[in-house]
């Protein structure tokens, strides 16, 4: 497996592959070298059959303090157009399995972004959310402004951008930011829990799921339902499929193998 430094892999388990970010001394912040790993490490994960959902968690403390703001503030407005965190970004953005974030503590910045580029977050009651960049004299770079309208909606989008206030986990909930909020001490617990109920499931109906939703993001609702249409259609020619009708009908549970 490969070394990184800052971020910890754990040994695959049901499918399930768990990324913890550590950089403790930082606060977890975003430094090139962490999204350089965590781009890395989904891509192998991608590539993998064995794994089927992949968990990304910080630590109690902290998911992630955002961007490294000693690392960026080095940077002019050329040095970030050579930067290569949009590539790293772009790998996260594209990882066709289900990518859980699993947050407790803080959530902020790019690492409140990164945890919106999970199709799922799980929070713990002690974790809080916010963008705090305005504090800085910029704005969200990683998606935040627009991830966070067509999630939370422009009141909560904006309140959070333009007054860098933080908001619990409850609110989160409520807001639509968060699917589930544990106690602290369960969050991780749970986050692999249903992943490993997702890698149960048929492979190529998980990724045909996710895609499917990611698209009602950005396209129109006609387009959205042909989409579908189109990936329900593709699901009948799975051996997958078969094997769900059988399973059910023999009343034992299904062996799902991605064909
Ligand atoms: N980047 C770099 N270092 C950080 C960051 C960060 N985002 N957050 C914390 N650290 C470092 C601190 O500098 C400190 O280092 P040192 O020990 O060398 O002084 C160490 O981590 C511990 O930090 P604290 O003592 O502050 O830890 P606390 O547990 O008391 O507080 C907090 C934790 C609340 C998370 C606090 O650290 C904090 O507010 N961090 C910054 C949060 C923030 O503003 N995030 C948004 C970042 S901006 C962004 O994500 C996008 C664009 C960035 C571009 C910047 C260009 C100028």
């Amino acid at each position: 497996m490969t070394a990184y430094s800052d971020i910890l892999l754990d040994t695959p388990h049901n499918g399930v592959q768990l990324i913890r970010l550590n950089r403790p001394e930082a606060r977890n912040a975003l430094r090139n070298t962490l999204l350089g790993e965590l781009a890395d490490a989904l891509q192998n994960a991608a590539r993998d059959e064995q794994i089927r959902a992949v968990v990304i968690t910080g630590s109690d403390q902290v998911f992630a303090a955002g961007a490294d703001i000693k690392e960026m503030a080095a940077l002019d407005a050329v040095g970030l157009w050579k930067d290569p965190r949009p590539t790293y970004w772009k790998a996260i953005r594209t990882f066709p399995k289900p990518l859980i974030a699993s947050v407790n503590g803080y959530c902020l910045g790019g690492g409140m972004e990164l945890a919106m580029h999970a199709d799922i977050i799980i929070a713990g009651e002690d974790a809080q959310f916010g963008q705090p960049e305005i504090n800085l004299g910029i704005i969200p770079g990683a998606g935040g402004t627009q991830r966070l309208i067509r999630t939370v909606g422009k009141a909560l989008a904006m309140r959070l951008v333009l007054s860098g206030e933080f908001i619990p986990a409850r609110q989160a909930l409520t807001a639509g930011l968060v699917a589930e909020v544990t106690q602290p001490e369960l969050t991780l617990k749970r986050a692999i829990a249903l992943a490993e109920s997702i890698a149960s499931k048929s492979p190529v109906a998980v990724r045909l799921a996710k895609e499917a939703i990611l698209a009602g993001f950005e396209t129109s609702l006609s387009q959205g339902l042909e989409l579908e249409r189109k990936a329900f259609l593709f699901l009948a020619a799975t051996e997958d499929r078969q094997e769900g009708i059988n399973a059910f009908l023999e009343k034992r549970p299904p062996q799902f193998k991605g064909q």
